[in-house]
């Protein structure tokens, strides 16, 4: 039976030693949460790193069959590979440049090697349990590299990967050495999500910009392969949350810790230990509250739980320091014997102290400089039973997008920090309990559950869409009934469009004059006395006639502008009329104007503005402007305005390929029809083919065609096999 493996650079298991025994207990993560429903189930195994160096094999056996027994499989690490893939390259050079902390990457060949060899270590033991139909979903910045690795093993396996940290911006990515491996190894995913939809078009103009690749409404293709990116923002387990705030454990919790520091008001601070948190910047902004009103002194404290997380890299020793010495400072300075400003806690408590902090705390002060989504702040709020309380939250966090009800602050901007502190304790009841049970509304319905199951169906979408495409592939079978139609038919109708179909895509359109293969192709075909071989293409009639008026064929330019037939000159299909070119002309005048590398050409009746040679990402965007820009101008001029592949085209809304197309089904009978073309000019000659005609699209985009190939190099060698 199909299964679904889940991966992630952790297991969802704490293992501990203890008199050399291993002690196993299931990690609370809501990661763990969500996909616990999944990975318990039938066959389903969760694949990750036990979160120790087990190096002994006797020991590494043990630990082995019992994670089985919880359908997990562990990949073991050695103290190295922790050391150079784990704290190195994941949480040294990725982690600060996916949150924009570029001053702090550790950029060494080594640690780069290590997280190759982790990632293929990985890639390794998924094989070992991968079969046909199972679906893979890939979590985090750890394994950027493993869709790829595994997709080079199944090409047609089921990928899905979703990251769990912001991805930046392409002037931060850039930076990266690696950066181009880094995204080849992600684009091995049929379905990416990231939490927001800012990490999304970031990672899509990387896309962009360093795989040249585009894309329409979020789906790129890559290699021949449809692959789909999404912003899905991950949710809590909200009943969980509601539940433990309101469990006797947690009452009691409560009523213990109350006793023990007064009936002060709380303000709520909890992170992991970690730069992108801006845990300084929050105690500095607290203490300046302090300064600024000191009517809340003796009366208003914060309660800081910083849980210990990666305290063997660098950086993390340093700011452990930094907010020590901040914290220690701001006691010193301000407490009294009654009241203490802050309660720090340098460790993390089970859950139901966690709930007791949630339900305390009047202000929960999430502000972290950046950060995938957080889910703290999420969490306070499904604690909040009674509806009262205030969420002041970073826009620098995904959960921001989100929460719009909670007072937004800018991390970086200590004043703004300081008047949202005054705001949160002086916020009226009734505008806390609406705002509280808002987000509460929302959170309850995109919940954890409906995460993955958003996930889930994102992935078989795209699968099935992949799927769809699939079947039109020109496949052997298919080839033969072409093959055999051919040779048996007295009378053939073959159109072919030229560029990207008989010949390859050049930056510099003049260099795809026919080559040596192609004339010969052409030559042999045209040759053919049962053949009548149109060539029926956008380009303008003097260049098609230069380069093809050796062969005996007949010519579609322009789209069906003209037409020349067989002894005669050029004509056109019906009586058009230019006048609209030159107030169209001074428009795109002002476009090219604007953009270098852009240039218009000018054919009998069409303009064409080319940006084949203008920035990326520039070039798009002023299409954009344009095509809004001529719709309104167009509108009662009968003319068409057409995105092409880096094109814009202008022409009058008579012509068409399947118009002009149309005079030779009319004109000629035949036994055997063959229609090629790659771009969305040729799907109107396919529409106009009768039935049983054999349409071949060039590419992979959706299309009318029947059957699809890869590129003009397929179509040349199609052509070569009938003769
Ligand atoms: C990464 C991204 C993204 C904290 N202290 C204790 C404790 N926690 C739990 C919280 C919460 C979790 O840890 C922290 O999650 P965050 O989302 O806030 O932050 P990261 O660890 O940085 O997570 C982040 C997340 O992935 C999911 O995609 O939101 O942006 O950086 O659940 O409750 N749990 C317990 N005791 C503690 O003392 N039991």
């Amino acid at each position: 039976m199909a299964k679904t493996i889940i991966v992630s650079n952790r297991l969802p298991v704490k293992i501990s030693q203890e008199d050399g025994k291993f002690i196993y207990k299931p990690s609370e993560g809501g990661l763990a949460t969500g996909l616990g429903s999944i990975y318990k189930e039938g066959d389903n195994v969760w694949i990750g790193w036990p979160g120790l160096a087990i190096n002994k094999s006797d020991q590494q056996q043990e630990v082995i069959t019992n994670l089985k027994k919880e359908s997990m499989k562990p990949v073991f690490l050695t103290t190295t590979e922790i050391e150079d893939f784990y704290e190195g390259f994941s949480n040294e050079t990725l982690w600060p440049n996916f949150h924009y902390f570029n001053q702090y990457i550790v950029y060494d060949d080594d640690l780069w090697k290590a997280y190759q060899k982790v990632n293929k270590k990985f890639a390794k033991a998924i094989q070992e349990v991968l079969e046909p139909d199972d679906t893979i979903w890939i979590h985090d910045y750890q394994l950027l590299l493993l869709p790829q690795l595994l997709r080079e093993h199944a090409p047609k396996a089921s990928i899905g990967f979703f990251l769990h940290i912001p991805f930046p911006s392409y002037e931060s990515f850039r930076l990266l050495p690696w950066r181009r491996e880094l995204l080849e190894g992600m684009l091995g995913a049929d379905f990416l999500a990231f939490h927001t939809y800012d990490d999304m078009r970031h990672f899509l103009s990387s896309v962009n910009r360093l795989a040249g690749l585009g894309n329409s409404n979020g789906q790129i293709n890559v290699d021949n392969r449809k692959v789909m990116v999404d912003a899905l923002p991950m949710g809590i387990d909200y009943d969980k949350y509601a539940e433990s705030a309101a469990s006797p454990e947690t009452l009691a919790r409560e009523v213990r810790y109350r006793t023990s520091i007064g009936d002060q008001r709380l303000i709520l601070s909890i992170d992991r230990l970690d730069y992108s948190k801006g845990i300084p910047q929050r105690l500095r902004a607290f203490e300046r509250f302090l300064g600024e009103y000191p009517e809340y002194v003796g009366k208003v404290s914060l309660l800081m739980v910083v849980v210990p997380s990666r305290d063997q890299v660098g950086k993390y020793k340093e700011l452990k320091e930094e907010v020590d010495l901040l914290v220690g400072r701001i006691n010193g300075h301000h407490s009294r014997l009654n009241w203490t400003p802050i309660h720090y806690f340098y460790r993390s408590f089970p859950l139901n102290a966690l709930s007791a902090f949630y339900r305390m705390a009047e202000v929960a002060l999430v502000t972290p400089m950046r950060d995938g989504m957080n889910l703290v702040c999420k969490e306070f709020i499904a604690s909040r039973l009674d509806k009262k309380g205030v969420l002041i939250l970073s826009e620098m966090a995904g959960a921001s997008k989100e929460l719009s009800d909670a007072i937004l602050i800018n991390p970086n901007d200590m004043g703004e920090m300081v008047t949202a502190l005054k705001n949160a304790l002086t916020m009226p009841v009734k505008k806390q309990m609406a705002q509280i049970s808002s987000m509460q509304n929302s959170l309850k319905h995109y919940n954890i559950h409906h995460w993955v199951s958003m996930f889930m169906k994102g992935l078989n979408y795209i699968k099935k869409v992949q799927k769809d495409l699939e079947t039109e592939i020109l496949d052997n079978q298919i080839s033969d009934r072409l093959i055999t139609g051919y040779k048996s038919a007295e009378k053939r109708m073959i159109f072919l469009d030229y560029d990207g179909t008989l010949v390859g895509f050049d930056s510099d359109p003049t260099k795809t004059k026919p080559d040596k293969e192609l004339i010969d192709i052409l030559s042999k075909l045209t040759k053919d006395k049962k053949n009548q071989v149109v060539i029926i293409s956008g380009r303008g009639r003097d260049t098609l006639e230069e380069w093809l008026s050796d062969f005996d064929l007949e010519i579609i330019a322009e789209h069906g502008v003209w037409i020349k037939e067989k002894g005669k000159e050029f004509r056109t299909l019906i009586n058009l009329n230019d006048s609209w070119k030159d107030p169209i002309m001074e428009v795109l005048k002002g476009y090219v104007d604007r953009t270098p590398g852009s240039f218009v050409e000018v054919k009998d009746y069409s303009l064409v503005w080319h940006y084949r040679k203008v920035e990326t990402g520039l070039g798009e965007a002023r299409t954009r402007e344009l095509t809004s820009h001529l719709k309104y101008i167009t509108v009662d001029k009968n003319l068409k305005v057409l995105e092409g592949n880096k094109v814009v085209e202008i022409k009058n809304s008579e012509i068409d390929k399947g118009r002009a197309a149309t005079v030779w089904l009319n004109k000629y009978e035949s036994d055997f029809i063959l229609a090629c073309g790659d771009d969305w000019t040729d799907e109107d000659t396919f529409k106009a083919m009768p039935d049983d005609a054999f349409t071949i699209k060039v590419g992979n985009m959706s299309s009318a065609a029947k059957y699809r190939v890869t590129d003009h190099t397929d179509i040349r060698k199609l052509l070569a096999s009938l003769l």
